[in-house]
């Protein structure tokens, strides 16, 4: 029998449909790719499988647009392929969640469509007036640049886009959207959806009478679009509502809500507590660990460990004690991939990628991969304008050049930060396009994949990225104490270290990480016990005056309880 909250032991694996693997030749992923591959997943320790949006959509922001939340995006497959991917899914014990987008529609949706010419649906989406001035209602920039209003010339009103002005967003204080929510959402658990990665769950209530926001310059800063946009004061009871009219008739229904601005655990816990109305949050905290403070992503800002052990530590030691649960993520769709972001990828690529990836899988929470991230991929080393694929890049590069910025530079924070960096295909294999489609693809793929694939790593599992991931998913399900046991941080202050404990009634466990590209010796405070994973082949180095941590050494030791 499955635990009623088998979701906190659950790997997931995240795929991003358009670049995981083709089929057709057409230079785009598809669902038919996905189920080809879901031995691999199984073979690797995850799961559940968590698709990027796979809906009708025009794909402007690749997806999540959505113009038909019951139908297929034509160039993904078609509704067989879909059910056909679930049997199989099913049949190797994997589970598959979908991505709900219902904070904004694509402005091709039926229901805009109606609401943009006055139809019955109008009240489905937020309009407003000119203000006095005859100006927008307010000064709230859009996510993705320029204002959050557009202006409609037959209705002589202004619609609310948080994100692009083809992303209107709904009206969640209309029951009838909300109950057209709950219809879709039925509609994909009655056909054997296993739970849903809801899409910036937090933007759906709005401050009431929407004030101006802090800043005056409505099209500067990304985390300053979120004032008054989210977090407003209903997000806990529409989720309430969602868990009594639909989740709680479809139990063991896997649920994470996307939460951008949620700055802390206490903040989370009224959504997450228990396990209802949603079983976790992804917080950004520390993906905003290196932007500049109210500003776009692509300002850099440099930061400490110790600023990274407060976001992560803090979380999970709340949690811990208030019956909350943290979602683990270094990585997804929207963020560069974590080796070059937070290790090496030249000289320590291998053993940095296997650090963070210990590191990443030994917290307190359910753990989310993101595709490539077992194999270490990286960020392509360089981007030319031609190749960005990503609105938000192409908005902020065009963005410089009005300003008449540095482009050079501008292409260098793209390369560094940008969402295009993690959505370059998934590396099978050395033949052509890293065997991700025989066509041409959608989106570059990054040149070292004749060495970093998945076929190659597999043939090397003793040394590779993806054996030390396998072997490390396998110990993660072996130890229970590493999912569920108490967190405690150990020497805090340290700069160079990352290390805690995790303790059961049957083991205590020490995580080392060096965060260091330098050789270095750390003093470790409590018991180590025996080393049962370590990224370097002669792992357990110690002497006198302490551990000698190798560039970006991690180790993972047990200490059994009823040992003297
Ligand atoms: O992301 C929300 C979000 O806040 C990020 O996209 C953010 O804009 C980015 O990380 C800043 O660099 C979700 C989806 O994951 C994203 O792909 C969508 O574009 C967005 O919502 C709108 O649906």
């Amino acid at each position: 029998m499955e635990k009623e909250d088998w979701w906190r032991d659950a790997v997931v694996y995240q795929v991003y449909p358009v670049s995981f693997q083709d089929t057709t030749g057409n230079g785009r992923g598809d669902l038919n790719g996905i189920t080809s591959r879901l031995q691999y997943l199984k073979d690797l320790g995850v799961n559940v499988v968590w698709l990027s949006p796979i809906y009708a959509s025009p794909m402007v922001d690749m997806g999540y647009d959505i113009s038909d939340y019951r139908a297929i995006h034509t160039e993904f497959g078609v509704m067989e392929d879909w059910e056909r991917l679930v049997d199989e899914a099913h049949k190797l014990g994997l589970k598959i969640v979908m991505d709900l987008v219902v904070n904004h529609t694509s402005d091709q949706h039926e229901w805009f469509k109606n609401a943009q010419s006055g139809g019955n649906k109008k009240d489905w989406y937020v309009w407003r007036d000119k203000n006095p001035e005859g100006k927008e209602p307010n000064n709230w920039g859009a996510i993705f640049g320029g204002s959050c209003w557009e202006w409609n010339e037959q209705l002589q009103q202004y619609y609310l886009h948080v994100f692009d002005v083809s992303q209107p967003d709904l009206n969640w204080q209309n029951p009838e959207v909300r109950e057209a929510v709950w219809d879709v959402m039925r509609f994909w658990l009655d056909k054997g959806c296993d739970g849903f990665r809801m899409d910036v769950i937090n933007c759906i209530s709005k401050t009431p009478g929407f004030p101006d926001a802090p800043v005056a310059d409505p099209k500067s800063a990304f985390q300053y679009g979120l004032v008054h946009r989210f977090n407003g004061p209903k997000v806990a009871e529409y989720l309430h509502e969602m868990h009594h009219r639909v989740l709680k008739h479809y139990p063991g229904t896997f649920t994470v809500g996307e939460a951008p601005g949620i700055k802390n655990a206490e903040q989370a816990l009224p959504l997450i507590q228990n396990g209802t109305p949603l079983q976790m949050l992804f917080h950004f905290e520390h993906m905003y660990i290196d932007h500049q403070p109210g500003q776009q992503c692509f300002n850099y800002r440099p930061w400490k460990l110790t600023e990274l052990k407060d976001i992560l530590g803090n979380f999970m030691e709340f949690n811990q004690n208030h019956n909350g649960w943290d979602s683990l993520y270094l990585e997804n769709h929207d963020q560069p991939r974590i080796t070059s972001r937070w290790g090496s990828d030249t000289t320590y690529r291998e053993a940095s990628a296997k650090m963070l990836a210990l590191f990443h899988a030994t917290g307190r929470g359910t753990l989310f991969v993101y595709q490539g991230q077992e194999i270490g991929m990286v960020n392509p080393p360089s981007w030319t304008f031609d190749e960005l694929r990503d609105l938000e890049e192409i908005e902020y590069y065009n963005g410089v050049n009005e300003r008449n910025g540095d482009l050079n530079d501008a292409l260098r924070q793209i390369q560094r930060i940008g969402r295009d960096n993690s959505r370059t295909p998934m590396q099978w294999s050395a033949d052509v396009n890293a065997g991700f489609t025989t066509g041409s693809p959608w989106i570059k793929v990054n040149t070292d994949y004749f060495e970093w694939n998945v076929a190659a790593q597999l043939e090397n599992e003793s040394t590779s990225v993806l054996g030390f991931w396998k072997k490390l998913l396998s110990i993660r399900k072996m130890h229970p104490g590493l999912v569920r046991g108490k967190f405690q941080m150990i020497d805090y202050e340290n700069q160079s270290v990352y290390a805690y404990t995790r303790t059961d009634e049957v083991a205590q466990y020490l995580v080392v990480c060096s965060f260091s590209d330098k050789e270095i010796t750390w003093v470790c405070p409590v018991q180590t016990g025996s080393l049962l994973l370590a990224n370097y082949p002669d792992g357990d180095r110690q002497e006198l005056d302490g551990m000698k941590l190798k560039p970006y050494e991690g180790r993972l030791y047990i200490y059994a309880k009823n040992q003297h």
